[in-house]
């Protein structure tokens, strides 16, 4: 039996990895990930200049769900294309991803400019999904600055590259989201980063300091929404366009109906903050457990293929 699966043209020997901003915002998270069952990593979303995030306490979990407003803190870009540089010198043969964003279009361009001209030629995440930087809205939510942004890279950019994208809660948008992103060479679409702006109260009183307590929702009450996305964009997109399925997943049950959905890979956040990177081997003796029961051996065999009739 094999967890084997591709993106683009890197393949992986297991179909799940940390989601961005999760356990990956230093190189020894980076390693622990590496040293762990998990397929790769990707690294938390590096702006051009270092940032400290919002005020504490940002983060807060409520049974195996999660609200944050991090705000972005990360090392910069610099250093997460250093540790990339090492981590490829290290492990010649393994992929790894590297998430990028910045809080306004020119911005991004520069950013993107600069991956570009680095030594660093693996796959780009762009984020256009965080719902915590005070004062900018979620770009993914902007169908018209999310085509012109593409249209931008695309002028240069020439390495795999894959979009983290908020949920959509409607069919249209799904649509319309799905047209733009059929235009461009893109090599995934990561679905969904947190469900944006929840309020979490305990003992009559917001849970997390920034925003007046508005976050972003992680963890298991999340998944079904997840999966809607995950299944509407498969459905959607043009087939050399990979999906990478994130939210909601605690068990092997989880990252199987992830890939049941359409998702090629799958990406853990509040369950691997509560639970450590030794969650990817517990997930994958899980997962193999429920192929063993249908008599799969590898997840091509079910990849997609939800039955529309019950
Ligand atoms: O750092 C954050 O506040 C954050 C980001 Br960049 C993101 O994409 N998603 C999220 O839930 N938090």
């Amino acid at each position: 039996m094999t967890l084997k699966t591709n993106i683009g043209n890197d393949s992986f020997d297991s179909c799940m990895m940390n989601a961005s901003g999760v356990w990956c915002s230093t190189v020894d998270e980076l390693e622990a990930l590496i040293d762990s069952k998990a397929a790769t990593f990707v690294t938390k979303t590096a702006t051009l200049a270092p940032r400290e995030g919002n005020p504490l306490p940002r983060v807060h979990h409520f049974g195996p769900n999660s609200i944050n407003s991090s705000g972005l803190p990360n090392e910069g870009i610099d250093y997460y294309l250093e540790a990339l540089a090492n981590f490829e010198a290290t492990h010649p043969n393994r992929a790894f991803f590297l998430s990028v964003t910045e809080l306004a279009e020119d911005q991004i361009e520069t950013i993107m400019q600069r991956v570009h001209q680095s030594d660093y030629h693996g796959l780009v995440e762009l984020n256009l999904s965080c719902p915590n930087v005070i004062g900018k809205p979620q770009v993914g939510y902007d169908f018209e600055t999310t085509a012109r942004i593409l249209d931008r890279t695309f002028s240069y950019f020439d390495q795999p590259l894959g979009v983290k994208l908020p949920p959509y809660f409607d069919l249209s948008h799904f649509d319309q989201m799905a047209e733009i992103l059929n235009r461009y060479p893109l090599t995934y679409v990561n679905s969904i980063n947190s469900i944006g702006n929840g309020l979490v109260i305990e003992q009559d009183a917001v849970t997390i300091a920034p925003k007046q307590g508005y976050g972003g929702l992680g963890g298991a009450i999340i998944k079904q929404t997840a999966l809607a996305n995950v299944r509407a964009f498969y459905t959607r997109l043009k087939s050399d366009i990979a999906i990478i399925g994130t939210g909601g997943v605690t068990s092997g049950r989880d990252v199987f109906e992830h890939l049941l959905c359409g998702a090629s890979m799958v990406q853990v956040g509040t369950a691997l903050l509560q639970e450590g990177p030794a969650i990817f081997a517990r997930l994958e003796e899980e997962l193999k457990a429920i192929m063993d029961e249908y008599g799969y051996t590898s997840i091509d065999d079910f990849k997609g293929k939800l039955k529309d009739t019950i």
